[in-house]
């Protein structure tokens, strides 16, 4: 795998709104795409993962799909999985045409259709390889995806993709772009919306609210995901992704604003 493969993960609070359903954030994603255009005429190979916002929480929120089959539920779950399906591809082709219209190649790898297993057990097809060895970025999100035990179905995040991507392809940098802050704060319920952490390392105690309308879990599994990622040897950092030139930054090496993960 290339030596220099950076991996972006677009959270769903970035990229769409998260209070009102499948509504997407066009000029942030434009802002992004713009931003991937740079990254690749830096000779990066890039991989982009995507959160679910407005496309995929509610919903999957009011029928449980994170806990699986509900016998008493299950033909609304089966009509909500569908649903769900179809909406974050819609979502998906925004950010492919969006690439396309910067001219970069781009494919989309639809976690139900090519793997199986939920969260952390998720399983890639070889997809995201081939797409990397022609040259073509890979774009992939959190999604409903099938298990092969008695849940029979059950969440993806997108978090989880980045790190289930970092140990298969040895990622050299993680880049997290998030909306609401510059990286992770030591208390968002302070009245400056916390002190950024720019060095976090595992000791560090960060107060992590409850998202509303999520099903995965907010910045507490983006650290968690973010934190194996670094052990497992990539860089890894947390950075607003209204702040494009930032991430840009902290790709090439130099200063930041943004929260870097450290031993
Ligand atoms: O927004 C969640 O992915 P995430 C996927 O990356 C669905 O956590 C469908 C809710």
């Amino acid at each position: 795998m290339p030596e220099d493969l950076v991996l972006i993960k677009f959270g769903g609070s970035l990229i769409t709104d998260k209070s009102k359903i499948c509504l997407e954030k066009i000029d942030v994603i434009e802002q992004l795409c713009t931003m991937a255009k740079n990254i690749i005429s830096m000779g990066k190979k890039l991989v982009i993962v995507h959160g679910a916002g407005s496309f995929g929480h509610i919903k999957a929120k009011k029928s449980n799909l994170f806990e699986g089959k509900n016998i008493n539920n299950y033909e609304s779950q089966l009509l909500s999985i569908k649903e769900v399906r179809r909406d974050m591809l819609s979502l998906n082709e925004i950010i492919l045409d969006s690439l396309k219209k910067q001219n970069l190649s781009a494919e989309s790898y639809i976690p139900h259709k090519e793997g199986k297993g939920d969260g952390i057990n998720y399983i890639f097809s070889n997809k995201i390889d081939e797409l990397l060895n022609s040259n073509t970025i890979p774009v992939t999100y959190g999604d409903v995806v099938d298990t092969a035990d008695t849940k029979e179905f059950g969440i993806l995040s997108g978090d989880d993709i980045c790190e289930l991507l970092t140990r298969k392809l040895n990622v050299s940098h993680v880049v997290f772009a998030i909306d609401g802050a510059d990286g992770i704060v030591d208390d968002p319920n302070l009245e400056n919306g916390g002190n950024l952490i720019k060095n976090y390392s595992i000791e560090h105690r960060v107060v992590l609210n409850k998202v509303k309308n999520d099903v995965t879990g907010g910045m507490d599994l983006k650290i968690k995901r973010g934190y194996n990622c670094f052990k497992h040897g990539s860089r890894v950092s947390i950075i607003n992704g209204k702040k494009t030139q930032m991430i840009i930054n902290a790709i090439k090496g130099i200063d930041y604003i943004g929260t870097e993960f450290v031993n």
